[in-house]
């Protein structure tokens, strides 16, 4: 029996400091929700692969300096540019795991002191997530995994502010998800939260 309310997709959201496991954690839900006959994309941001994506990946590996308001709306312009694709995708029917959404703007911004509701103004208007699932992971623990790729943000310091950040962010409606356990174990945690949002249970 197909219970699912609508035959839109759904927009499912993944935030979590670095390394706490949102990357292979999205491609795993990816390839489980196409398992079970459900249209469903991995997308991430930044995404590297526009003209704004590429400033940001060279702001983010140290090749250029950008003032943080500059950088902060850059990251917001990619996900706007964006937009209207995600919504076709969505109104057709694919469903899109997002491996990092607005939270991440407004995180990884305000840990840098930027005044908070200066940082969330230029998300107003983007699509709403229907579901935000925040990987949680001590920035103690993220570290010990090892594999900071030497990006700017990738130091124990800045990501301790960043979860914090987090924290101020957070809101009822988010599932939150040890991602200290196994990667089975999470992964399982995501498919039930997935499967029980009414847009793409079964
Ligand atoms: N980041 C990501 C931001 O600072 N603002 C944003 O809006 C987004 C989407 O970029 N350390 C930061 C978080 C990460 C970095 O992301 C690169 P990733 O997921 O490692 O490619
Ligand atoms: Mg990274």
């Amino acid at each position: 029996e197909d219970n699912r309310v609508e035959s839109r997709g759904a927009l499912v959201v993944l935030e979590g400091l670095d390394r706490s496991g949102k990357s292979s954690q999205c491609s795993r839900l990816v390839s489980f929700l196409e398992r079970q006959g459900i249209s469903a994309e991995l997308w991430r941001f930044p995404d590297r692969s526009t003209n704004v994506g590429q400033m940001i990946s060279a702001y983010l590996a140290n090749t250029s300096q950008l003032d943080d308001r500059t950088i902060h709306l850059l990251f917001s312009a990619n996900r706007w540019e964006k937009r209207s694709l995600m919504e076709t995708k969505l109104t057709t029917g694919t469903t899109l795991i997002v491996d990092r959404y607005s939270y991440s703007g407004v995180a990884f911004s305000s840990a840098k002191g930027l005044d908070l509701e200066w940082c969330k103004a230029p998300e107003i208007g983007l699509l709403a997530p229907d579901v935000v699932i925040y990987l949680d992971i001590s920035p103690e623990k993220a570290a010990d995994r090892g594999g900071y790729g030497g990006e700017r943000y990738e130091k124990l310091e800045f990501q301790k502010k960043v979860a914090e950040s987090y924290k101020v962010l957070y809101d009822a409606s988010w599932k939150v998800v040890d991602a200290f356990q196994s990667i089975e174990d999470v992964e399982k945690e995501l498919q039930d939260i997935v499967l029980d949002n009414p847009i793409t249970s079964l």
